[in-house]
This record gives structure tokens, C-alpha cells and sequence, in this order.
């Protein structure tokens, strides 16, 4: 069995980056219903990002999103983060609002909207230098509704040589993490519409360039520690977004619909010495009907759970199960860890890090719900289902 001071040592230690819009309001295209008390502006969802780190003690960095998050000063924002116990994470560029993207951007076929994109994502590079973070992540909306409406290949061409750009802007100690989406909002064919033709573009552009895997964006029924364990044995896994999905890209919160899935993806991380890596484990969620602060505390704690019952595999147990080829009890040592309550043992991990055992109980009784109900009135709409 694992060592339990070395599980607890490993979830005491686990960091999990959350995301500035999950704290605004979000909605769906039908409606948007807003919140009480929701941040009027980026520091004030530094300050509610803070209370979801003081509560659970793993969630130091933020990450933020160009232009939702825009200010004058982004080396006084990351100051005024560490100010309040955060720090500013991942740098998100946005190249999909504009009228100019209607046909893409990197990807479009008139180079002029095609600069235009390129040096917003410059200009990120740019917000990086200033606020320290390490991470450039890249989601691209671009691709096409109708056969025939573009090239295929010249886009794949368009692509590489923005991206190849980009990379060069790339300072020492940063990183370009290219997502893929299998689609939406194109419906007939994606730029990057999986891991493959991500892996296929960091592999060309270099190791600064890794992929990242938001659990949202598959197809029914793929097996997405597979892809997680195909990454991480070629070394170009940079991170996470986590959410959870009933259909499409519905970034409910993670560990929600699929427990069992979130389990599986995290017991590939630890298994293939991700945990210990430069992952990132980065929130990418909306809370549209929920209460948000308690939402992502909530998010925080079911990565958590999935992952204590990922170290809890026993690996040795299973390495012999798989050896003789006894089928049922490989899958019984695995079943058992994540049959496991973990929650006590969670609950003792944040006891002995000084925090209260139940962390969304603590917010309650803390009172910053109310503080911030008085406080702010007007809050902004975090940017999706505008
Ligand atoms: C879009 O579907 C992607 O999940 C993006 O990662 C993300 O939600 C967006 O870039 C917000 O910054
Ligand atoms: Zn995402
Ligand atoms: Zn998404």
C-alpha cells in the first residue's frame, strides 16, 4: 500500500490554478442570470480567487483572460494579487469576440486579421513579461462551417506560421500551450480539433510548446486518459482544464458528471510522473446558476479527492495483477482506491496545513459572501454567452 504521510505530503503540496471569469457572470446564449456581489473588475476576482486559495490552501495562482481581464498595469495587478496571498497564473488571449474573426484568425484567410490576431497574442506575451506567469494558453475558435469554405491544408499552413511566430516571441522559462477542441463554434471542421494535430504542431515548434487537454473538449466516449498517458510518455503535456461535460463544452465543474473519469485521467498523471512535473492544473469552468466562490471550492475539492485516490493505487499490487493477467483483480486494486472515502483523509491533510477540515463550510461562515453582496453592485459578465 502507499505510504499515507507520502500521500498526504503530495496533497498537501498539490496546486490547482483557478480561472478569473469563473468568478463573473457567465451564462448560456438563452440567458445570463446575475449574481450578487460578482467582481466588477479584475482585482475583484483576485480578492475572491484569494478566499478560494485561503480555504483550501491549493489554489495560489489565477489564471487571466485577454481582454475580459484588461488593466494599465498588469505588474501592479500581479502585485496587488500577491497583496491578497495569489499569483497570477496562465496568460488566456482571446482572438474570437472581434467581427474581424467571423472567418478566424491565425487561420483566416486575409492576412491582415491574421496580424491583427497575431499581435494580440505578442501583445500577451508582452502582459506575461510583465506579471511573471509562465504560461501562454492558446484556444483557437477558428475553422469552418461548410465543405469547401476553405483550404484545409493552407489553414494547417496559416496556423504553423503564426504559431511559429508566437513562439519565437517566447522568453526564457515561458511556455505556449496550445488547446484543442473537437468543435464549436465551427460545426464542419476545427483547426485544432484534437491532440494529435496539436501534438503534431508543439512537436515542430519546440519544447516551449506543449498541449493542453481541457476535459470538455471530446467526443462522447473518448478515452481521455489515454490521450493524458500519450502525452505524458512523449513529454509534451503542459496542462490541464479541467471541467466535467454531460454533451458538449459545458464546463460544468469538474469532478461533476464523470467522477470516475476524473479519477481515471488523474491516476494516468500520477502514474506517468505528472504530478511531480510542470503540469498545470487549471480550472476552466463557468458557474451560471451556482454560487460561484462556493462552486470553485467545491471544483478545488473534487480534483483533490480524484487525485488522493490516484496515489492511493496500489501499484504494486496492480504491476502484479497485470503480470499474471488476472484481469478482475487489476481491476479490483484499482476499483478499491477509487472506492475509497477519501475525505477524511483530505480533511486531516488541511488540519495539519492549518485550515479548517471543511473549507466550503468555512467560506460560508466567514462572511465575505455578505461582505461582497454589500460591497459591489454591478458586477461584469465574465465574457462567455455574451
Ligand atoms: C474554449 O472552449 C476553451 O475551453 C478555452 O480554454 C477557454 O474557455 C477560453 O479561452 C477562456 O479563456
Ligand atoms: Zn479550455
Ligand atoms: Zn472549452
Amino acid at each position: 500500500m502507499p505510504d499515507q504521510s507520502a500521500v498526504k505530503a503530495a496533497l498537501a503540496a498539490q496546486k490547482i490554478e483557478t480561472p478569473s471569469w469563473a468568478y463573473g457572470n457567465s451564462g448560456t446564449r438563452f440567458k445570463v442570470f446575475a449574481q450578487q456581489g460578482v467582481p466588477r473588475d479584475p482585482q475583484e476576482k483576485l480578492a475572491d480567487a484569494a478566499q478560494v486559495h485561503a480555504f483550501t490552501g491549493v489554489a495560489p495562482t489565477v489564471a487571466l483572460h485577454i481582454p475580459w481581464d484588461r488593466v494599465d498595469d498588469y505588474s501592479a495587478l500581479a502585485k496587488y494579487a500577491q497583496d491578497h496571498g495569489v499569483k497570477l497564473g496562465a496568460i488566456n488571449s482571446n482572438t474570437f469576440q472581434d467581427d474581424d474573426y467571423k472567418l478566424g484568425s491565425i487561420c483566416h484567410p486575409d492576412a491582415g486579421v491574421r496580424r491583427k490576431a497575431l499581435d494580440h497574442l505578442l501583445e500577451c506575451v508582452d502582459i506575461m513579461d510583465a506579471t511573471g506567469s509562465r504560461d501562454l494558453k492558446l484556444w483557437f475558435a477558428d475553422g469552418t462551417n461548410y465543405p469547401g469554405q476553405d483550404d484545409l491544408r493552407g489553414r494547417q499552413d496559416r496556423l504553423a506560421e503564426g504559431l511559429a511566430e508566437v513562439y519565437q516571441r517566447l522568453g526564457d522559462g515561458q511556455r505556449m500551450l496550445l488547446e484543442y477542441k473537437f468543435f464549436e463554434p465551427a460545426f464542419y471542421a476545427t483547426d485544432v480539433p484534437d491532440w494529435g494535430t496539436a501534438y503534431a504542431h508543439c512537436l515542430k515548434l519546440g519544447e516551449k510548446a506543449q498541449v493542453v487537454v481541457d476535459t470538455g473538449h471530446h467526443a462522447p466516449g473518448t478515452n481521455i486518459e489515454f490521450i493524458v498517458a500519450t502525452l505524458l510518455r512523449e513529454n509534451k503535456l503542459g496542462g490541464f482544464d479541467f471541467n466535467s461535460r454531460f454533451y458538449a463544452d459545458d464546463d460544468l465543474m469538474v469532478g461533476a458528471a464523470d467522477p470516475f473519469q476524473l479519477f481515471r485521467i488523474m491516476y494516468e498523471v500520477v502514474r506517468g510522473g505528472g504530478y511531480t512535473s510542470d503540469i498545470a492544473f487549471m480550472l476552466d469552468q463557468c458557474h451560471n446558476i451556482e454560487a460561484k466562490i462556493p462552486a470553485i471550492i467545491r471544483s478545488v475539492m473534487n480534483v483533490q479527492e480524484a487525485t488522493a485516490k490516484a496515489l492511493l493505487v496500489d501499484r504494486e499490487a496492480l504491476a502484479v495483477a497485470q503480470r499474471e493477467g488476472d484481469v478482475l483483480e487489476a481491476n479490483a486494486v484499482l476499483m478499491d482506491a477509487y472506492n475509497t472515502d477519501v475525505r477524511p483523509l483530505l480533511a486531516e491533510v488541511r488540519e495539519e496545513m492549518g485550515l479548517d477540515p471543511d473549507p466550503i463550510a468555512a467560506y460560508r461562515r466567514s462572511g465575505w459572501q455578505q461582505h461582497i453582496t454589500a460591497e459591489r453592485v454591478g458586477g461584469t459578465q465574465a465574457g462567455w454567452g455574451a
